[in-house]
């Protein structure tokens, strides 16, 4: 096995990612994705008050900050039957809206931009003729001759000392980029633009939630209480600031973050026709209505498409035993009854099994176990989960707003419908899904101000807090779409205290290893779909493809890391 490409760690991601790329010449013709890191959280919740279970299991990860805080609460409300009140719904709503909207603007500048932005290029840019660039795409009032001009300046000042820090280390100057100098630059103003403005709206979790990263939460509600008339509550003060975050979420988006999609895509249209692989998409559906047992109500709908056909949305259930189940036959974990089963998360298993070489090795052996990462699959199927499934879900389902936005990109890039299915189909799908919440933002805010107006102050339910009121035995499955896709956590209740407890992860839907039966996970499938490489030593085209899903191994192998050290190597041989 000479010619396998390692590249490890895969960075701008959260956690540790490795990629092996089997070549054929300059194609990639076999691709596996590993998880070089144990988890642990699992077995850390076994035994603890479920009540307690969401502050744990929100450690999984600190860029989605909330979701498994979410996913947790709503597991063990499910199991107890719980039901929560109107506002505690809205205001989860919006706490999950701003968690994708701050995440999605972070991930396209500062973690997937450099793979398609040249930034030592925009060193050679002309101020006026980048000021003339943005003016010609968006009204955001930063775009003078003498905004660029600084900008410039200061990267220059980056460049001279030596001291490129944030953008140090990436392959600048590769054939493969293709943004003009002006168009870098624009990108390289907006990337620092969008580090200042990510700290202010981060501020809508820290007032219903306390802080950030991991707000507070509450089974049966949330943990900030409404009164008009107290200086420690949500009061006027406090909802003034969170119409002022939706503003300002609001308007990057439609000014920058969509604007600067559309700009970048079009130099860029052959990535629609690579970086799909699956053709399955999955999703959850999340943001309620009314309540998490009202799928109807739901504004991502619940949902399977298969092999690309969006004329018909496949039902889910996540009790049933035969639907989503996980596998570990290239997993280093053992199963009970014997490493070909699949396991439902109910009846989930966390036996660890290294197997793998000793590090420091040069190749892992992709025929045997290869990554701390489950397999999951619905019916057997692997599926992809994230922004493009729940995009061709709303599309699929006819939502108007969607049909629009998706139109508007196709017709502006001159790309087909087929081209959705792709990486850059995968990166529009992210922009496109920020704008239609950016909007529906406002829609909860308005009906939260309109239930206090109405003297509906109520955000926690407390019928079912005490334990001595629960079943001896229940189970629950807590689920919603996280920025990365379907996740969910699934929770067994005896006497009060946790039995078993299971996350299944939106990174490991996409990022998992093969099954038993020897389908890739999305990634693997992703990269194996269509990738010739410019150069070998500097595979920017396997980085552009594995950002276009925004990994985050820390939530997909639920992670503990005791050694705490990172293997850095990239090995061509
Ligand atoms: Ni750590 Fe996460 C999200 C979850 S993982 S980022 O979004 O759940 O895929
Ligand atoms: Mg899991």
């Amino acid at each position: 096995m000479s010619d396998r490409i390692v590249v490890d760690p895969i960075t701008r991601i959260e956690g540790h990612l490795r990629i092996e790329a089997q070549m054929d010449g300059d194609r990639i013709a076999g691709a596996y994705s590993s998880g070089t890191m144990v988890r642990g959280i699992e077995i850390i919740l076994k035994g603890r008050d479920p009540r307690d279970a969401w502050a744990f299991a929100q450690r999984i990860c600190g860029v989605c900050t909330l979701v498994h805080g979410i996913a947790s609460v709503r597991s063990v409300e499910d199991a107890l039957d719980y039901p929560i009140p109107p506002n505690a719904q809205l205001i989860r709503n919006l706490m999950i809206g701003a968690q994708y909207i701050h995440d999605h603007v972070m991930h396209f500048y500062h973690l997937h931009a450099l793979d398609w932005v040249d930034v030592v290029s925009a060193l050679s840019a002309d101020p006026g003729q980048t000021a003339a660039l943005a003016q010609s795409i968006s009204h955001w009032p930063k775009a003078s001759p003498g905004y660029f001009s600084d900008v410039k300046k200061k990267l220059k000042g980056f460049v001279e000392a030596g001291q490129l820090g944030i953008f140090a280390k990436a392959y600048w100057g590769h054939s493969v980029y293709k943004l003009p100098p002006e168009a870098n630059l624009m990108a390289v103003a907006h990337y620092l633009e969008a580090l200042a403005w990510q700290r202010d709206v981060v501020q809508l979790h820290t007032i219903f939630g306390g802080k950030n990263p991991h707000p507070n939460f509450l089974v049966g509600g949330v943990a900030s209480a409404i009164d008009l008339n107290s200086d420690s509550a949500i009061n006027s003060k406090r909802l003034v600031q969170v119409q002022n975050v939706i503003d300002k979420m609001r308007e990057f988006t439609d000014q920058v973050y969509v604007p600067d999609t559309l700009a970048v895509a079009g130099f860029y249209k052959d990535w629609g026709e690579r970086g799909e692989g699956l053709g399955n998409f999955l999703c959850y559906g999340d943001l309620p209505a009314t309540s998490m047992d009202d799928p109807d109500s739901f504004f991502f709908p619940p949902g399977v498409i298969l092999d690309r056909d969006l004329s018909t949305v496949h039902p889910l259930d996540l009790n049933s035993a035969d639907e989503i189940q996980e596998h570990v036959a290239h997993s280093w974990y053992d199963y009970s009854a014997g490493k070909e089963q699949g396991l439902h998360p109910y009846d989930g298993e966390t036996t660890l099994n290294y197997t793998g070489p000793e590090p420091p090795y040069e190749q892992l052996d992709v025929g045997a176990s290869y990554s701390w990462l489950k397999a999951p699959r619905w019916k057997g199927k692997a599926v992809e989960v994230g922004p493009l499934a729940r995009v061709l879900m709303l599309y699929a389902k006819g939502h108007e707003q969607t049909r629009e936005l998706v139109g508007m990109t196709l017709s502006k890039l001159e790309l087909p419908t087929r081209a959705l299915f792709s990486t850059l189909g995968r990166t529009a799908a992210r922009t496109l899904e920020t704008k239609i919440l950016a909007d529906a933002m406002q829609g909860w805010y308005d009906q939260l101000i309109a239930n206090i107006k109405a003297g509906d102050t109520r955000t926690f339910n407390e019928a079912l807090w005490e334990p001595s009121s629960w079943p001896k035995q229940c189970k629950g499955v807590g689920f919603m779409e996280a920025p990365r896709g379907a996740l969910g956590h699934w929770i067994v209740i005896e006497d009060g205290r946790i039995a078993n407890y299971q996350a299944v992860v939106p990174s490991t839907w996409n990022a998992g290893p093969r099954d038993s039966t020897g389908q890739p996970g999305a990634y693997e499938a992703a990269l194996q779909d269509n990738h010739q490489l410019a150069d070998v030593k500097q595979p920017v085209e396997i980085l552009r493809t594995i950002h276009s899903f925004d990994p985050c191994i820390a939530c997909a192998v639920h992670l503990s890391d005791e050694a705490g050290e990172e293997m850095l190597q990239l090995r061509v041989t």
